[in-house]
């Protein structure tokens, strides 16, 4: 920079001794105006009156200067295009467990339950009217003495008694303290030590002392009958179970083939025998053969016979006396349902007795089979 505004004043200067003064410095206004101070500092000497400057030519052009400053910023632009949308967010959280739903509807009905147990003893009836007064009893005897009553709170204590008699004379009493010191004996051996004293007289009688504690209530009679009742009620309730257990067991045992008629039951074994093998064969049992005392005990085993059609042997012979039947015990008939123009001791060998599906009786040989029906 400095080099080429050197360079312009050296041509300026040059010119300068051809042109006029006044021209001149209007050129070198045009030209370059800065340039007019360093004239006008510069001393004018007394030389030669300098042409005028209007013939002269323009010079040539100056070599391109250095790149100037950065200028100052600009003003923000405007605002750029939006950009592209952004990546999806992940998933949120789990939310928070929702209401609880309705109740669902009301399913059907069960099935039927099944029968219950059999049902307790109903309470007992009403009390019957009172009866009409009965005759006067003869007196009772005297009751016996009933139970202690519970012991009494203890009383106030009493007066003061009268004095007793004297007393026996007491044991010794203690042994007194010692006492003080005599007088220093003669110069000798200390003497031996006395005999114990007599006991002295019995203390004073004490005061009475507090009365005790009460003592615990004695149990009620009431409560030990109460207990009882609930005893003989559940027992009475196990009896009924029993019962019904029972009654379901001989229903079972006595089918097929078994009678119960009053406190008798006839069973056969489903076997079939001669008399003596029916007779073994019941008492190993317990029992013996059938004996039916009356029309009942008969039909009962008539209907046993009728489900099997058979006949069977009865417990009765004529074995020992010929045409008197009796019992194992030896006792005569206290029943019997002959069939008609029986016992006739066919060809004189019938000694036993068979009960046919009808119920009748016959007399036959005891060593014929027929089925073997017991009593218990
Ligand atoms: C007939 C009758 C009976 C007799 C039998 C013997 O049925 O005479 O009395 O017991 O024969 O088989
Ligand atoms: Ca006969």
């Amino acid at each position: 920079m400095m080099l080429l505004l050197s360079l312009s004043i050296l041509v300026l200067l040059t010119r300068l001794t051809v042109t006029s003064g006044t021209d001149m410095k209007d050129r070198v206004r045009r030209a370059a105006p800065d340039a007019c101070a360093l004239i006008m500092c510069g001393p004018v000497e007394n030389g030669l009156p300098g042409r005028d400057g209007r013939d002269g030519r323009e010079g040539p052009r100056g070599e391109k200067g250095d790149p100037g400053m950065p200028g100052a910023q600009g003003p923000a632009g405007l605002p750029g295009l939006d950009g592209s949308m952004g990546l999806k967010g992940e998933n949120g959280s789990v939310g928070d467990r929702g209401p609880k739903g309705d109740p669902g509807e009301r399913g059907p009905a069960g099935p039927a339950g099944v029968p219950g147990q059999i049902g307790k003893e109903g309470p007992p009836g009403q009390q019957g009217n009172v009866g009409p007064r009965g005759e006067q009893g003869p007196k009772g005897e005297s009751g016996v003495n009933g139970p202690a009553g519970n012991p009494g709170a203890q009383g106030p204590p009493g007066a003061r008694g009268t004095p007793g008699p004297k007393g026996d004379k007491g044991s010794p009493g203690d042994k007194g303290n010692p006492g003080s010191a005599g007088t220093t004996g003669p110069a000798g051996a200390t003497g031996p030590q006395g005999p114990a004293g007599a006991r002295g007289p019995p203390g004073l009688k004490g005061d009475r002392g507090l009365p005790g504690e009460k003592g615990v209530k004695g149990d009620s009679g009431l409560s030990e009958v109460n207990t009882l009742k609930q005893q003989v009620t559940a027992l009475q309730e196990q009896v009924k179970i029993l019962q019904a257990s029972v009654s379901k067991f001989k229903k079972v045992e006595l089918f097929p083939g078994g009678k119960e008629v009053g406190e008798k039951i006839f069973k056969t074994n489903n076997y079939e025998g001669d008399f003596e093998t029916a007779r073994r064969a019941c008492e190993l049992a317990g029992g013996q053969m059938a004996s039916p005392m009356n029309v009942q005990e008969n039909t009962a085993l008539q209907q046993i016979l009728a489900a099997y059609n058979k006949s069977a042997f009865l417990s009765m012979s004529d074995v020992k006396t010929e045409g008197k039947f009796v019992y194992p015990s030896g006792k005569p008939l206290g029943y019997a349902n002959w069939a008609p123009g029986e016992p006739n001791n066919d060809h004189g060998g019938e000694n036993c007795v068979e009960i046919f599906t009808n119920g009748k009786w016959n007399d036959k040989s005891c060593g014929e089979q027929r089925l073997i029906i017991c009593e218990f």
